[in-house]
């Protein structure tokens, strides 16, 4: 059975979100981060990144979100959670996946994570002070340009959609105002609706 390691608020959120979409068997295992169990030897024999997700197969660990959402998509073709069979609309996916990953995450993680690029205090907090503009700036792009609505690719639900919920959610305590992006909060909004959300959350009250 398929094993993701996830933590709470982070973008473990998306995959976690896909796999209850895809209905396939899998066990979610939590890494609390104020204990630091993310360089915890035993997580770290399984992702040495020492981040999450990570999710176990019977091949391998896989790390990395777009990666994860894509094998989930691909391992459950029925749940049509990604055009897999159409090279270009699954090129789309991915691009919009690893802007997400590539770009809006990392703008994100200078506030909270800016000690990884530098150590010098007046660098972090210039780092810091330049997260609201950047993640309003992504956001901007992506309400304008790359959402289609009613979902990320237009009218099909699919891998986007977890992911750019899970990113969304960081925007008011990155200093970004949702309500500036109308198709990304009703996005939201209706993912909040979604069983698997649903599901989600209850398994992180449990
Ligand atoms: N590029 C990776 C990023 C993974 C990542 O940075 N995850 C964060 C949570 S959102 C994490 O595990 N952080 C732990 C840490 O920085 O110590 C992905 O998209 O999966």
């Amino acid at each position: 059975m398929l094993k993701l390691f996830v933590a709470k608020g982070t973008c473990s959120f998306a995959s976690h979100i896909a796999l209850q979409e895809a209905g396939i068997a899998y066990e979610a295992q939590r890494i609390d981060f104020t204990k630091g169990e993310q360089m915890a030897a035993d997580f770290l024999a399984i992702n040495p990144k020492g981040r999450v997700p990570a999710l176990v197969t019977d091949r391998g660990v896989l790390t990395e979100t777009p990666a994860i959402l894509a094998y989930i998509a691909q391992s459950a073709p029925e749940a049509k959670l990604a055009p897999v069979d159409d090279s270009f609309a699954f090129g789309q996916i991915q691009a919009f996946n690893s802007y997400l990953c590539s770009t809006v995450h990392v703008a994100h993680a200078h506030g909270r994570r800016a000690s990884r690029w530098a150590d010098d205090q007046t660098a972090i907090t210039a780092m810091q002070a330049k997260v609201a503009k950047n993640m309003g700036d992504c956001f901007a792009l992506i309400e304008k340009d790359l959402f289609l609505g009613p979902w990320v690719m237009g009218q099909a639900y699919s891998i986007c959609d977890p992911y750019l919920f899970a990113i969304a959610g960081w925007l008011e305590s990155d200093g970004v105002d949702p309500a500036d992006f109308p198709g990304v909060q009703d996005h939201m909004k209706r993912m909040e609706e979604r069983p698997a959300v649903k599901a989600v959350h209850a398994w992180y009250e449990e």
